[in-house]
């Protein structure tokens, strides 16, 4: 199932984000890596974990946004709120907001 939302506002807010976040690849420390989400935009877009290792995502926006991967999983993020997944094998993927497909984000699987 597909949900476009989209309105000039969005698209020219996530484009800049996006391209401001561009060439940004985080690791994470601890078993954690944190994603902001702000301006419609997932901040780092990439990042490199491990399996077994935590994403955190934090909605700084007022409006829900999701993490998904179609027909594998999807988090949920209300506006405000953070929500977490744990990452299993396979998972390195790229995925988008199912409500803003402009918002992409990818996951690199350390070896
Ligand atoms: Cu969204």
């Amino acid at each position: 199932m597909t949900v476009l939302v989209l309105d000039r506002r969005g698209l020219l807010l996530g484009g800049a984000a996006a391209a401001l976040a561009a060439g940004t690849r985080v690791r994470a420390e601890n078993g954690t890596v944190r994603v902001t989400i702000e301006n419609l935009a997932f901040v780092p877009a990439e990042m490199e974990v491990k399996v077994g290792d935590t994403i955190e995502r934090v909605n700084k926006d007022p409006i829900a946004h999701t993490a998904t991967v179609n027909g594998r999983w999807e988090v949920m993020i209300p506006a405000g709120a953070t929500a977490t997944r744990v990452v299993e094998a396979g998972d390195g993927v790229e995925y988008y907001c199912r409500f803003h497909p402009n918002m992409t984000g990818r996951i690199v699987i350390r070896g």
